[in-house]
């Protein structure tokens, strides 16, 4: 159990805070509405999400988000052209806002063309983890300001996804190196890339393999299991922890199968369907992503990951706040020669701020 989770000591200053009972009603008093409020308000707002796509260049990346969103958010290498691989690890991102049934969601995707792609692939991960960190710094910087925005500009990382090539193999020691590290710094996906390239046995065979590997360099990806809040969730991400690394297909193209217009690939064979689980595992990720555990995804980032690096930030900080809109934090330092900021390993993190302020009303 997360230890933070774990009914207060005696002697903790929660102990003392005042019991709450339930009390009998007379009658109907409408409290319900109050999500009815969330709804409105929260459709106002629109939602932000911010998603990042890593592996090496020609696995399906850019078709992938286009897939997830229906949208041409990145160009996807016309196929037959050869990828072009880029000399060095650069990262971009773009945003686009998409609407939907009058909710609006602000997509950033940021996508890293050239990771993995050297003959010499030594730290790689560094800019993909500087890139985290400093959305994180960003975002400590304004929330620190006495006088600060209503609302900050949400930059961080929600969800990473990382690519593995269709090897069928095993991870490469590169993966495990990777993930070791992105995995302490934000929420990762894996999935097997262009799952078509491989049969359905060797898809079982190489997730099954992909998974004791993650067992084994103690890697804890999305959904983490210590963060499991009831049984509910429990249940419902077990399921999703038994299938991850999805086996996925991405395809940005309609074609006409038996009247119907769906997304998918065209083979010789006949039309791979991206959205049909008999062909491959792409709805579970995108319902993972998009339609069950967007907003966990978030919540984790800010309580968890987020949470972890200002921890660390301000306890650099040696001094307190000086007057209005000023604290002194130290100076941002350079990634530690594990590429990443020291931050807790997965049995450490935090799921909940130390903040005790409304939880117990
Ligand atoms: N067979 C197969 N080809 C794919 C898949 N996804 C993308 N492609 C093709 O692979 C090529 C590279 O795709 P792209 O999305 O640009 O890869 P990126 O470099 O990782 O962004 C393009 O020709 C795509 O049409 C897939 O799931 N299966
Ligand atoms: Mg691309």
């Amino acid at each position: 159990m997360d230890p933070l989770r774990q009914s207060p000591s005696p002697s903790s200053s929660r102990a003392s805070s005042p019991r709450t009972f339930s009390c009998e009603r007379l009658g109907y008093v409408g409290i319900e509405a109050v999500l009815d409020q969330l709804k409105i308000k929260a459709m106002k707002m629109g939602f932000e999400f911010n998603i990042m796509v890593v592996g090496q260049s020609g696995l399906g990346k850019s078709t992938m988000v286009n897939t997830l969103f229906k949208s041409k958010i990145w160009k996807s290498t016309m196929p037959g052209l050869r990828v072009p691989m880029p000399q060095t690890l650069q990262l971009h991102s773009v945003t686009h806002v998409i609407e939907e049934n009058g909710v609006k969601l602000k997509l950033t995707v940021t996508d890293t063309p050239g990771f993995g792609d050297q003959i010499n692939n030594d730290k790689c991960w560094d800019p993909v983890l500087g890139y985290i960190n400093e959305q994180y710094e960003r975002y400590l910087q304004e929330e620190i300001l006495i006088t600060r925005q209503r609302h900050i500009p949400d930059t961080r990382v929600h969800c990473c996804v990382y690519f593995v090539p269709p090897t069928g193999h095993c991870l490469r020691p590169l993966d495990l190196e990777f993930l070791q590290r992105l995995c302490r710094a934000v929420n990762v996906v894996p999935v097997i890339a262009r799952a078509d390239s491989l049969t359905i046995e060797e898809r079982e065979a190489f997730r099954h393999r992909i998974q004791d590997d993650l067992k084994t360099h103690s890697i804890e990806v999305y959904p983490q299991k210590s963060f499991d809040e009831d049984i509910n969730d429990k249940i419902l991400n077990s399921k999703i922890r038994e299938r991850i690394p999805f086996a996925v297909v991405g395809a940005d193209r309609e074609h006409m199968v038996n009247g119907r217009c769906v997304l998918g690939r065209k083979t010789k064979w006949g039309i791979i369907e991206v959205e049909n689980m008999a062909h491959c595992e792409f709805p579970l990720l995108r319902d993972l992503l998009i339609r069950s555990h967007l907003q966990d995804l978030k919540d984790i980032t800010h309580n968890v990951h987020y949470e972890n690096y200002r921890i660390i930030r301000l306890k650099e900080s040696h001094a307190l706040p000086r007057g209005p809109g000023w604290v002194n934090l130290a100076p941002t330092p350079s990634p530690t020669p594990t590429g990443t900021r020291a931050s807790p390993g997965p049995g450490k993190v935090c799921r909940w701020a130390e903040d005790d302020s409304d939880e117990d009303f």
